[in-house]
């Protein structure tokens, strides 16, 4: 059992911030995350059928941390994520249909069919990636954190960013650089927040702890596990704790952080404490912890803890549950609906045509470094060569 990752005996919910929030927008938080869970279950399915292929990281367990930071943000505030990414892209507002699609390569995905699971990109909800190079999007996000800066206090205007309603140049942004545990000891996140500290870029670093990279748990592979607030120390950025398995406790901690890097203009990093149900990727013996732990932590399950709030110790306005059993019943069979939906659009949309495709909207090397043993293009031709 990693020693990061305690589950404490809950007290009763002593929420702040998060109980003055409308009662719809808590049962919107419940749906979107009983909407990725189901996704993600399908998409399991969906793997087991051989109907997605190449990689697929699913993001059951953790799904409180993408609905609860994005929350927090304004729609036009960047984010970028690494590769357990659909969570993140639905609660941002992409289509479930056009994430499935994605996730089948099929030319109606948000890529186009070409990137997949570890790749989805939305542009128009300021979703910057879905990147599979561990750490590599670490200081994506504090450029974008810095072209943001830039806009408002160097150029006074919005840098042209086709595909994005302009962004407004006077109003502060704040982006979210989301990484894994696995990344912690990656150079780039340590360049990119050196950077940060010393520009005082508007950035949060989202460590998704969730006690594992791949089958390593945090404590064999990073220095002071127990306490990674040396790490931001180092470079003159706070750093906060926060649980991540309840959304309305994190939301009360996390809002309050936005809000002050947005105003303050500066960085933070956030050891935000999760944990994942499945294992890694979709092979994975999972060798490397006890059942009896998983079961530990889904006895904190997010949605549970949510829905039970929701349903039996909040109460709306005229004094009842805020949320009925029959709305929730409800919700469930909108969310397999949509899912199902989802699955039948993805089928049903057409590959990806290899002549038209294969070399848009992707980086081409022109010094052709591929096996001449195998034809990789499948016959389309590089129009750099
Ligand atoms: C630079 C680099 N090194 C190694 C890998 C192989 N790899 C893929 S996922 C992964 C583990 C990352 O774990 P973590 O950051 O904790 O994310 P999680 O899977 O827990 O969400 C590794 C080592 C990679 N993709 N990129
Ligand atoms: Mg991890």
């Amino acid at each position: 059992m990693p020693t990061t990752l305690d589950t404490p005996a809950r007290s009763a919910p002593n929420y702040t911030i998060s109980a003055k929030l409308p009662d719809e927008m808590l049962i919107k938080w419940l749906y979107d995350m009983m909407l990725i869970r189901e996704f993600e279950n399908r998409c399991a399915q969906a793997y087991q059928q051989a109907k997605i292929g190449g990689f697929c990281h699913l993001y059951i367990g953790q799904e409180a941390v993408a609905v609860g930071t994005i929350a927090a943000l304004n729609p036009d505030d960047p984010i970028v994520h690494a590769y357990r990414d659909h969570g993140h892209a639905l609660a941002r507002g992409m289509d479930p249909k056009v994430c499935m699609a994605e996730m089948f390569g099929k030319s109606t995905g948000c890529a186009k069919g070409k990137g997949g699971s570890m790749h989805m990109f939305d542009k128009p909800h300021w979703f910057f990636g879905g990147h599979g190079i561990v750490g590599a999007q670490t200081p994506l996000g504090t450029g974008l954190a810095f072209a943001a800066k830039y806009e408002l206090e160097v150029l006074g205007k919005a840098l042209p960013n086709p595909g994005v309603k302009d962004g407004d140049p006077a109003k502060k942004k704040v982006a979210l650089a989301y990484l894994g545990d696995g990344a912690l000891n990656q150079g780039a996140l340590h360049e990119a927040m050196n950077l940060a500290g010393l520009f005082s870029i508007p950035v949060i670093y989202i460590v998704e702890n969730n006690g594992y990279s791949m089958g390593t748990s945090i404590e064999r592979g990073t220095t002071m596990a127990h306490d990674l607030m040396v790490k931001p120390k180092a470079y003159g950025i706070e750093g906060r704790v926060i649980d991540g398995l309840d959304v309305m406790e994190l939301y009360d901690k996390f809002k309050p952080l936005v809000d002050a890097c947005r105003d303050e203009q500066r960085p933070a990093f956030v050891d935000l404490k999760t944990y994942r149900y499945l294992g890694h990727s979709m092979s994975d013996p999972q060798k490397y912890r006890t059942k009896e732990e998983v079961e530990q932590f889904k006895q904190r399950d997010s949605i549970d803890r949510l829905a039970a709030h929701l349903m039996n110790e909040r109460k709306n306005a005229r004094g009842e549950a805020t949320l009925s059993e029959q709305r929730f019943m409800d919700m469930q069979a909108q969310i397999k609906k949509i899912c199902l939906e989802s699955i039948e659009f993805a089928e049903n949309s057409p590959i990806p045509d290899v002549e038209a495709e294969l070399y848009s909207d992707v980086l081409v090397n022109p010094q052709p470094n591929m096996s001449p043993m195998r034809d990789y293009t499948h016959g389309a031709k590089n129009p750099l060569l």
